[in-house]
Order: structure tokens, then sequence, then C-alpha cells
């Protein structure tokens, strides 16, 4: 098949996993075409079926605000009656599923006809979607698109909640590639952050609020007083400065260190004890997995789709949303009982193993296949 995907480039979990898609679908020998406005960050090598192509929202001094939804419309048009591509495929409603829809209507003027899949990935419904200014586009996208996926029962659930849908919603998780993602031995790392045998905690998001990174803070504290501990706090975005600031507030700051974005998370997973996941909404949580698939247990709040992945008492522990002292206590609890400890991190990877690229990669090959068959017998 010629593939169409259309995402956002960044760190954030939509982006990552289109881009890791999109690779895996390249190695099973289809074409794959990334249209965005920057390469994608993790398809930072050549791979022989796999192309990029820049949006370029070009600034004009009219526009107060730059029409990048036309510009990608534009850009998609182009790359699949250039390409021939067989099918779209978007990651995250906004403003990607009704700029497929524009496409697809100027690509039908010149009497080519090609479906798109919409997957819903979280906030594009949660937060973003439900805002009023974005909400009847977003019903609009998803009921014209035609095919829709969300990453978990609960974004489902939710999309059927807060709109009028029309369409049938497939639940196909999110996956995590263990060529990459893996215990492997980085003990000169773990040497270098917690250099007299500290217990290693470790978070990895984009930093906004929704993350409730405090709650993390406040909980370490609880926890470093009670076991000798660091936390690594990876990514970045616009709670980063608050959160440097609490840490000074709270006298934390050198025992917590922030990392900013990068690429070898695998790495920093492999030396870490506990993932902790404190998200007031979180439709997935493929951080969490990533980290379980590092065998690294989660302590994680119950919002969203992440009791699907993190399973209470078996994976990590599973706490309301907010409750800092119990994500604190079922830290402590499992970081002095080593019988546990081990357990719980074999019992994480096994869990994520149930999310592996091979398959979930399959479930889309599916998926493609069946949009195209139908839509072909429109
Ligand atoms: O977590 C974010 O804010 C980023 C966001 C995105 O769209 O890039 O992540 C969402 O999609 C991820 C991949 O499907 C999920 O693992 C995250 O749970 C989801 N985030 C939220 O629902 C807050």
């Amino acid at each position: 098949m010629k593939i169409g995907i259309i995402c956002y480039p960044t760190f954030g979990g939509s982006g990552v996993l289109a881009t890791e898609l999109g690779m895996g679908m390249g190695e099973l020998g289809h074409r794959v075409h990334f249209i965005t406005y920057q390469q994608p960050v993790r398809f930072n090598a050549f791979q022989e079926n796999v192309y990029f192509h820049e949006v370029a929202a070009e600034e004009y001094p009219l526009f107060e605000y730059t029409p990048y939804e036309t510009a990608l419309a534009s850009k998609i048009a182009d790359v699949a009656f250039h390409e021939g591509l067989d099918i779209l495929h978007v990651h995250y409603a906004i403003p990607h599923a009704t700029a497929a829809f524009l496409a697809q209507a100027i690509l039908k003027s010149k009497g080519i006809e090609i479906p798109f899949i919409t997957t819903l990935h979280g906030t594009d419904i949660t937060l973003t979607g439900v805002d009023k200014s974005y909400a009847p586009v977003v019903e609009f996208g998803i009921n014209n698109s035609n095919g829709v996926t969300a990453v978990s029962a609960d974004l489902k659930r939710q999309t059927l909640e807060y709109f009028d849908i029309k369409k049938d919603i497939k639940v196909i998780y999110n996956f995590v590639n263990f060529d990459r993602f893996k215990r492997t031995n980085k003990e000169h790392f773990k040497k270098a952050i917690a250099p007299n045998g500290e217990k290693i905690l470790i978070h990895v998001s984009n930093f906004r609020k929704v993350k409730r990174i405090q709650d993390i803070i406040c909980a370490f504290g609880i926890i470093k007083k009670e076991i000798p501990s660091k936390l690594l706090l990876i990514g970045d975005g616009p709670d980063r400065i608050r959160m440097e600031e609490l840490c000074r507030s709270l006298d934390l700051c050198e025992d917590i260190r922030f990392l900013g974005n990068q690429n070898a998370i695998e790495e920093l997973l492999a030396i870490a004890d506990v993932f902790l996941l404190a998200s007031e909404k979180e439709s997935f949580g493929l951080a969490a997995l990533e980290a379980m698939a590092c065998e690294v247990p989660v302590i994680s709040t119950d919002a969203g789709g992440i009791p699907e992945i993190n399973i209470d008492g078996q994976t990590g522990f599973v706490h309301s949303i907010g409750d800092i002292q119990a994500m604190a206590s079922s830290t402590i609890k499992l970081l002095k009982d080593e019988q546990l400890l081990q357990k719980l991190k074999k019992q994480a990877r096994l869990q994520a193993e149930r999310f592996s690229l091979p398959v979930i990669l399959q479930e889309y090959e599916s998926y493609y296949q069946q949009v195209i068959a139908e839509f072909a017998e429109k």
C-alpha cells in the first residue's frame, strides 16, 4: 500500500506513535509518506520506503494567523496526486481530520478517490476537542472520516459521550517497539545519576498542566524521607519553569534532575526503578508503556485509559487523581520490598508484550485494507 501519514512531528505521544507506525509499515514493505511541518523527531535515520514531505505554511502580512490547515490540505492533495497514495491516516483530530477531508474533496474534483482514517489520541477529544472553539469541526471531521480509531476503550467511551458520533470507532491500542525498549545494562549511567546506589524514579511527559507534575514532585518529597532516591524529570513544556520553582521552594533540587527532551529515552528507562504518572487526563499513557517494556513498574493515577495498561497490584499501583500520599506510600512499599519489586518488574514487561509492535501493526494493516475495500464499494 501507499500510505500518507499526517501527524504532529514532535515528542508528543501522538507524533511518536504515528512515526513508529509509519516506520513499521515501511519495514513491512509498504511505501509511507509523512506529511507534516517538520521531520518527525523519531524518524531520524534513512529508511528505504519512507519519505517526508514538509508542509510550508507561508506567512503573509495580511494573515494575523497563518492558515496551517489550508497549507496542509494543499500538501496532502499534492502528495496524494503525485505519489498515487491509496490511503491517508491522520493522527490527532485537530486540524488533521478536516484537512484530510478537504484534500479528499480536492482530489475528488480531479477524479481521484482516496479514503482517510482518523486516529483519536486523547486531548483532541478530552481537552481541545471539547473546547467550543473546535468541537463542531472535530465532530464533523470524525463523522466524515472513512475509518476512525481510538487508542483505548476509555477514549472511545469519552468520544461517544462528548460528541454525536455516527461512525463506528475501532479501538486499536498503542504499541511499543521491543527492539528499542528493553532492559539493558547502563551501569555507568546509573553511577553518574545515583552514585550512592539511590533508587531512581522517572517521569516522561510534555510538561502540560494535565500531567500534574507537581503531584510527582510532592510525592517524591515524601518518598525521599524514607528511601534514598533520585527523580529524573524528562521532557519539556509549559509547566517546566513552574516545576523548577517548586523544586527550589521544597528544597529538592539536589535530588531532582530536569533533563529536557531526550532522544534515547530507553537508556534512561533502563536504569529506572519506578515510573511515576500523575495525570488527570491520559487516554493511554505511551510513556508508561515504554517504561513497562524496560521492566519499570508504574505508579499512576486511574485517569482515562491508564488502568487498561497499568494493572493495579500487578504491573504497579493505581490511585485516584491527586492522591499524593497514596502514590508515595505505594512507591515506598515497592522500593522497600526487593522481592515485590522484582515481581512487578517482570509482570510489567509481560503486560507490555500485549502491546507489541508486530501485533498492533497487523491490526492497522488489516484495518487499512478493510477501509480501502469498503470505500471502493461505495
Ligand atoms: O500527552 C500528551 O499531552 C500528548 C498527547 C498527544 O496527542 O501527542 O498524547 C496523547 O496521545 C498519546 C498517544 O496516543 C497517549 O499515549 C496519551 O495518553 C495522550 N495524552 C492524553 O490523553 C493527555
